[in-house]
């Protein structure tokens, strides 16, 4: 029951005090209360529409509740959610078919959430590392950089730079070297004859949408070629045409041993994750040693199909490049005297804001305001990553919005 109030309270405060109350505090959220989602735009309790420019951290490239996402889920719902891989299902197969084909990999091994990828492509790194390289039973080093963000389990917060992710979870997981982004040259001061492999994110997202300089991908392939060990990349962000390309590492025309994708692999309905590698790499995996309850269940199989068939059909990839254009020319454009650097690369923003016009989440309040919702990273830069279904006209308009804050 409500009680008589001296002030009229709104459902949204309503929701948020019960957020606050019954809910850990591990997030700080903007002040909005979503319920409804349709390609580009998220509408409030309220019945406040917004333009959103974070896209679920480019879980949903696919714009939100994609029709034909969401009708394949239903159909999948009422045949068949979930057997464990104790028993087969008819849905896994051609998943595994279609994702090789379409990323060029030779296997893929299905997660649930992003950070069960990364542990599964950890395990891959150092199992190939005992059983083909030769590494001493309990040696292998994996080289990471600095500044890195792969996901919240105890082992990949362990080799977190950021004092937030780390924060008295420890001790942590051996066996990783942290080295400068963007520099080949403490990569290859790192690497020992126990190197099992090189893993990075080939643009950082959390870090603030950091492009590390032209040939440092094609750099480590080298690096990693040269003294026998793998190159991994964490394309759970950068993957599935946020930055233009199905993967960011064609942008240097180059293939690395495996790599982790998500978000976008479900276009945002489910938690679906896989890791695809070489034969060579998956075939390190025996019956019994990995796998998960709910990993490459028949439900996350036909929405994974349906979001990939999205992404190619209705040529999202392309659009991404096309738009991601336009976006950059408009960015760099703005006439402002707050914004320091524009880093961008097809659908992907981070403006960075100067020191003197001060924190970017203010400024996140004002887009708000003006029906424009993303995201702060780092403290200084303003993240935008639109869903890719995302039109011309709306990025004009998202511009203008983001201009006349930073004014
Ligand atoms: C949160 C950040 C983005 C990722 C890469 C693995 C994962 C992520 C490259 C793990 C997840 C998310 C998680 C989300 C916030 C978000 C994030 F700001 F924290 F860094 F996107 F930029 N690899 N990124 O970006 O995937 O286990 O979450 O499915 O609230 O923690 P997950």
């Amino acid at each position: 029951m409500v009680s008589a109030m001296a002030e009229v309270t709104s459902r949204s405060e309503t929701l948020i005090e019960l957020e606050d109350r019954f809910g850990a505090h591990n997030y700080h959220p903007l002040d909005v209360v979503c319920t409804k989602g349709e390609g580009v735009f998220l509408t409030d309790v309220e019945g406040k529409k917004y333009m959103d420019f974070l896209a679920a951290y480019s879980a949903v490239n696919q714009g939100h509740n994609h029709p034909r996402i969401a009708e394949a889920m239903i159909v999948q719902i009422r045949q068949l959610a979930l057997t464990s891989r104790a028993f087969r299902n008819d849905q896994f197969p051609p998943l595994l078919e279609k994702l090789c084909t379409l990323t060029g990999f030779d296997k893929a091994l299905l997660m649930n959430s992003g950070a069960e990828a990364v542990e599964t492509a950890i395990k891959a790194m150092r199992k190939w590392a005992y059983d083909v390289k030769g590494v001493p039973y309990g040696q292998a080093e994996i080289i990471v950089a600095e500044g890195n963000f792969h996901g919240r389990t105890t082992t990949i917060v362990g080799f977190s730079t950021d004092p937030d992710s780390t924060s008295r979870f420890g001790p942590f997981t051996p066996g990783f070297k942290i080295v400068d982004y963007g520099s080949l040259k403490a990569v290859e001061d790192a690497i020992t004859p126990n190197t099992a492999a090189i893993f990075v994110e080939p643009i950082q997202g959390e870090g603030g949408v950091v492009i590390p300089p032209a040939g440092y991908l094609k750099g480590l392939r080298e690096l990693a070629n040269r003294h026998n060990c793998l190159l991994v990349l964490d394309e759970i962000q950068s993957g599935l045409g946020r930055t233009g390309k199905l993967f960011a590492f064609e942008h240097e025309g180059i293939r690395p041993d495996g790599v982790t994708i998500g978000k976008a692999l479900s276009g945002g309905f489910y938690p679906v994750s896989a890791f695809l590698a070489s034969n060579e790499v998956m075939n390190v995996f025996t019956p019994g040693i990995h796998g998960s309850t709910y990993g490459g269940n028949p439900l996350a199989c036909a929405v994974a199909s349906a979001a990939l068939d999205v992404l190619v059909e209705e040529r999202m990839v392309e659009r991404a490049a096309e738009l991601g254009v336009y976006f950059e020319a408009r960015l760099k454009r703005m006439k402002t005297d707050k914004v320091k650097e524009v880093r961008i690369k097809g659908l992907w923003a981070g403006v960075e804001l100067t020191e003197a016009a001060g924190p970017a989440r203010p400024y996140c309040y004002k887009l708000k305001d003006r029906g424009m919702l993303c995201k702060d990273t780092h403290t200084y830069t303003i993240r935008l990553a639109p869903p890719l279904v995302i039109t011309r006209e709306q990025i004009d308009w998202a511009v203008d919005q983001l201009e006349a804050v930073l004014a």
